[in-house]
């Protein structure tokens, strides 16, 4: 009989409660891309997080919302799955501020019947005078005999530690699943592709960031004589202003892009980047299911 208790945790909640950042303030590493804008997150990202009493299978998720767009039913569809596979349930919720979805996420939650741990995060946020309110919330959110609540900040780290003993307690004694030195079942490659998304994500505004997909055509590490990786990928969106959009006057739009992707590229490869961005018009990719397939959206 082992001592190590090991399991799926799947992370879900309305969009922007900050499942990613807990799922990297968590593991120490950028697993997953974050924006104060919502959706960003469209896949189902494994990290594991493997300590001396165990390991914690994470599944980062895209937020639970009603859309009618087949990207987004992708993307639910993904959530889904997560807790129809997870050992336990980690429910994230905003401090601060609700939202329309919210209601969705919590009768999805309610819906498996699995432990469920409430994580109502980003309390770094809640000035001294919200601290009862948090309190109430803190007692409305109480999923009983299937587990319990906590507040966090992903930010700061606050509560964290009690998360994280309290979801061991809810997985099955078991060997380790992953080997120890697993962070993620992501390729380099996507992850890559992934920052260059985020720094979109991050810069762009209206339609754009949903309009945008990102592929990594090359990818070359670095040797004796080339100390960086050289690294090109395209941009796609969906019409032609769009991509003007991106590119912006006279390319100031597409240089800040990346100049910014190729920072947070630089700081998870730790070595210098060059990389090259293309932008081009993959005329409506998000409502063609071949084309979700292709861009990794779609089984
Ligand atoms: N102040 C504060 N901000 C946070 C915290 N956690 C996340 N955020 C911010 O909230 C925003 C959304 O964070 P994400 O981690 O991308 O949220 P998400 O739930 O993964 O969003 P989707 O993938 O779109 O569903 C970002 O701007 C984060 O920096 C926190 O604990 N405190
Ligand atoms: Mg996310």
């Amino acid at each position: 009989m082992t001592n190590s208790k090991c399991g799926f945790v799947a992370i879900v909640g309305a969009p922007s409660v900050g499942k990613s950042t807990l799922l990297n303030r968590l593991l120490g590493e950028k697993v997953a891309i974050t924006a104060s804008k919502p959706q960003t997150t469209r896949h189902r990202i494994l990290g594991v997080l493997t300590e001396p009493h165990g390991q914690l299978i994470f599944w980062d998720t895209p937020g639970l919302h009603l859309s009618e767009r087949l990207l987004n039913q992708e993307m639910i569809s993904l959530s889904k799955a997560a807790l129809a596979d997870a050992d336990v349930v980690l429910w994230v919720v905003d401090a601060i501020k609700r939202g329309l979805d919210h209601h969705l996420a919590r009768d999805m939650t309610k819906a498996v019947n699995k432990p469920l741990i409430v994580a109502i995060n980003k309390v770094d946020k809640v000035p001294k005078e919200g601290q009862a309110l948090l309190d109430q919330l803190t007692k409305s959110l109480n999923p009983g005999s299937r587990g319990s609540v906590f507040q966090v900040s992903a930010k700061s780290g606050h509560g964290l530690y009690e998360l994280k003993n309290e979801l061991y307690k809810s997985l099955p004694p078991q060997e380790l699943l992953y080997p120890p030195d697993t962070l993620t079942d992501q390729p380099l490659r996507v992850l890559v592709g992934e920052m260059v998304r985020e720094a979109v994500f991050r810069l762009t505004s209206q339609e754009i960031p949903y309009a945008t997909a990102v592929t990594v055509e090359e990818f070359n590490e670095p040797f004796d004589k080339n100390p960086f990786y050289f690294i090109s990928a395209t941009i796609h969106v969906e019409k032609e202003n769009q991509k003007k959009m991106v590119i912006g006057h006279t390319g100031k739009s597409l240089k800040a892009i990346g100049q910014t992707a190729r920072l947070s590229l630089e700081k998870f490869l730790d070595c210098r980047v060059f990389l090259r961005l293309f932008v081009r018009v993959t005329k409506d990719w998000s409502k063609h299911p071949q084309k979700l397939q292709e861009f990794g959206y779609a089984e």
